[in-house]
């Protein structure tokens, strides 16, 4: 049946006499059918994806491109008048993840869906997800996020379980999400949620009594962990995503004739970080639950298990107190403690054990107890072997492997950006939307001035599209002719917002003393920062003080402007890359496992400005020195000046007089009048007496690169040039060929 056909068989009326809301949920419903009726992804052994976090973002469009039927949909709206856009503006986007490993997870779920792959997705059915983000006087507050309507992606299921905590019992629901890959097949993300979940302990904050657990286990994502409570409540989460995993991995393999024995042949288990470690003790319990004795149950269970490591930040790497998993789940700590003291008996190195000190280390036991250890990226690979993990690796080298982050081209660029997707395909054919590695033929192109000109006038047309919306919806206000310069990600000292912060001090000064750059710049930041995290909130107090200051000085903002749009997220990501033309990179050298925004950005024609970390190393070698702009320490010189730790903020402070200017800005009178004493102090100190993210060693570094990238910007021929062949060598970087390495080296489905 043709599309309008069916549309209005589900409206019960025409297009044009109906809603936009009503054309969503006839959309919704439509679409849900479809996906049901696809082929879905079989065969003897399947891999669980268990994770925290599944990022997926609003899922109409991905799934009409997904199911080939986008451009009918959008055509035909088009005779009514009507946008797919302003009919998506209708969904709510799900915030169930907090950042990149969140979005990795969607990532993939897309790609083994459309590689055909027997993968499902497992995690939690948060029914407020992540926090919404709200600025009230240049601060962030924290709101309620909720996503769930009467109708939506969620399909509740039979699938329920008992699971049990120490001292009380909760039943679950398992609710799915169909997941359409690119070639009709599909595959499932798996949300549990608790029965006895209450909505109605949230009021308009995101403060809940964190010790109702029957009620509140489903609400949050991560909730505020700054106190013990809400850090037990994250180990109940936890144990309530791994043990019905469990249960749901040990019945799906008994359906297909497994006898448990042969567990590993029907099953594998992808642990995303640590949140999912506990999976290892369930598993081996509801084995020996079922009959299999201990030795034989550890034997399985390491067979079926592999870890991803997505940071080496210490803080994230998860360390339980026993006492904790004592009162939370009983059952679980003898079984730890067994799998600890038989690697006390056959390993020396004590650095290795599981408990230590009344703390239970997640990552060790999934290294010990996994088949496969894997980094992100290739220099967070080899930091994990020869620094981070070094005494894991030198016991089990065989178990660690790199697999580098990738991105799904679907959403990345034939969803958010049409209009590049519409020239790629003009220029070399459509055959990349399969097979990403056929981008390099636009190599072809770099020197056709028609062309060159075309990809220009896309960016440009994106640009217009993202200040039509950025009007609507916050108010904000950008110039099309500016240089758009973005960052945005999680708000983390790591990440080094901060020294964009000082960078924009530095030009306003500037600007003040009469140095007006050639062409406007727009300096964007979009990021949530953790709510018991001070001094992340501090910063982007900064930044809003900044926006403030520098946009309502007629001196300088036709210059220089700042913005930061409240509560970025996917939607708003899928706006802002497109239109974006230097993606701000800049993490200190070692600490970002690979970052995966840099991708999206390089695919969209934006060129990197960025220190030599994560993944940005591999895009510099794909491009080349001459298409990215590179500064900065290197990792190694980090990771020697942590160990000798003899770092001194002041002393960079008081030979530099550029950043000391900027530095004590921060808390000048003009900065005070618009923000907060108390955060301002307290950023500028902990500036001057830590800095423990090393900004300032890099600061001068980073002025001159961002000079030289602003300096490339006016020879356009020569940035479209850039533009291109960042665009050509992004195929590596599609998530297609992430999964395809998984497959091959870690799952090895059938
Ligand atoms: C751990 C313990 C207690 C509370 C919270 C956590 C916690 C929560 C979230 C630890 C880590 C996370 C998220 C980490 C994350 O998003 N890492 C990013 O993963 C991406 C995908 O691999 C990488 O591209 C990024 O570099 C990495 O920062």
């Amino acid at each position: 049946m043709a599309f309008q056909q069916e549309i209005e068989t589900k409206l019960q009326k025409g297009i044009n006499v109906s809603s936009n809301e009503e054309i969503y949920y006839a959309l919704l419903e439509l679409v849900k059918e479809k996906a049901e009726d696809k082929v879905s992804n079989e065969g003897k052994k399947k891999l669980y994806y268990i994770s925290a976090e599944f990022l997926i973002g609003k899922l109409l469009s991905n799934n009409l491109i997904n199911l080939g039927m986008y451009d009918e949909v959008k055509e035909t709206l088009a005779k009514y008048g009507k946008t797919l856009a302003e009919i998506e503006e209708i969904e709510l986007e799900p915030s169930l993840g907090n950042g990149g490993l969140g979005r990795l997870a969607a990532c993939f779920i897309d790609s083994i869906a459309t590689l055909g792959l027997n993968g499902d997705g497992v995690g939690l059915n948060y029914h407020y997800g992540l926090f919404k983000q709200v600025f009230e006087n240049n601060l962030q507050k924290e709101t309620p996020n909720p996503w769930i309507t009467e109708k939506s992606w969620l399909n509740e299921t039979e699938t329920s379980y008992q699971v049990n905590f120490g001292g009380f019992n909760v039943t679950s629901r398992l609710y799915d999400i169909d997941v359409v890959g690119y070639n009709n097949r599909t595959t499932k993300l798996h949300l549990f949620d608790i029965e006895s979940v209450d909505e109605s302990i949230v009021g308009d904050t995101i403060d809940f009594d964190k010790e109702e657990i029957e009620k509140n286990l489903t609400l949050f994502l991560y909730p505020d962990d700054s106190d013990d409570k809400g850090r037990l409540l994250r180990v109940y989460q936890q144990y309530f995503m791994v043990s019905n995993a469990a249960h749901l991995i040990l019945d799906e393999a008994v359906a297909k004739g497994s006898n448990l024995h042969d567990l590993a042949e029907y099953a594998t288990v992808q642990i995303n970080d640590t949140h999912p470690s506990m999976v290892i003790p369930e598993l081996i319990r509801l084995l020996q639950e079922r009959g299999i004795l201990m030795d034989e149950a550890i034997e399985i269970v390491s067979k079926v298990c592999a870890y991803t490591n997505h940071t080496i930040l210490a803080e994230a790497l998860e360390k339980w107190p026993i006492y904790f998993l004592d009162k939370a789940v009983p059952q679980l700590m003898p079984i730890i403690r067994e799998l600890d003291n038989r690697i006390r008996g056959k390993v020396d190195d004590e650095s290795t054990y599981i408990i230590k000190d009344g703390l239970v280390h997640m990552a060790h036991m999934d290294i010990h107890y996994g088949y496969s250890v894997n980094g992100v990226a290739y220099l967070h690979t080899e930091i994990l072997k020869d620094t981070e993990l070094n005494n894991f690796y030198k016991l089990y080298p065989e178990k660690f492997n790199n697999k580098t982050n990738g991105i799904t081209f679907r959403r990345w660029v034939m969803a958010c950006n049409p209009e590049l997707s519409a020239l790629i395909t003009e220029l070399i054919g459509d055959g990349w939307k399969k097979d990403a590695n056929e981008l390099e033929k636009l190599g072809n192109f770099v020197n056709d001035d028609a062309v060159l000109d075309k990809l220009l006038a896309v960016k440009h047309e994106k640009k217009k599209q993202l200040e039509a919306y950025l009007k609507e919806k916050q108010g904000i206000e950008i110039d099309t002719h500016s240089i758009i310069d973005i960052q945005i990600k999680r708000l983390h000292e790591y990440k080094r917002q901060q020294m964009n912060a000082l960078f924009v001090i530095h030009k306003y000064f500037e600007i003040k003393a009469g140095k007006k750059p050639g062409r406007p710049i727009t300096v964007l930041f979009g990021a949530k920062a953790a709510p018991a995290y001070i001094i992340a909130k501090d910063i982007i107090h900064l930044i809003l003080c900044l926006q403030e200051i520098i946009n309502n000085d007629p001196e300088v903002s036709p210059y220089l402007k700042v913005v930061m749009v409240e509560n970025y997220n996917v939607t708003l990501a899928e706006k802002l890359i497109p239109a974006c033309d230097i993606s701000e990179q800049i993490s200190l050298a070692s600490k970002e496992a690979s970052g995966t925004s840099n991708m999206k950005f390089m695919l969209n024609g934006a060129v990197t400005l960025g220190t030599k970390d994560g993944a940005n190393v591999e895009i510099a070698e794909l491009v080349g020195e001459d298409n990215i702009f590179t500064f900065g320490e290197d990792s190694q010189t980090v990771i020697d000046r942590y160990a000798r730790g003899d770092y001194s903020s002041r002393s960079y402070y008081e030979a530099d007089e550029d950043l000391k200017k900027a530095v004590d800005f921060i808390v000048s009178d003009e900065m005070m009048a618009v923000g907060c004493k108390e955060n301002l102090e307290r950023l500028y100190n902990e500036l001057l007496n830590k800095d423990w993210f090393m900004t300032f060693p890099d600061f001068q570094e980073y002025v001159k690169a961002k000079e030289a990238i602003y300096a490339a910007f006016e020879d356009r021929k020569r940035w479209a040039k850039m533009m291109l062949v960042n665009i050509s060598k992004a195929g590596f970087f599609s998530s297609d060929r992430t999964i395809e390495q998984y497959n091959n080296d870690i799952w090895k489905l059938n």
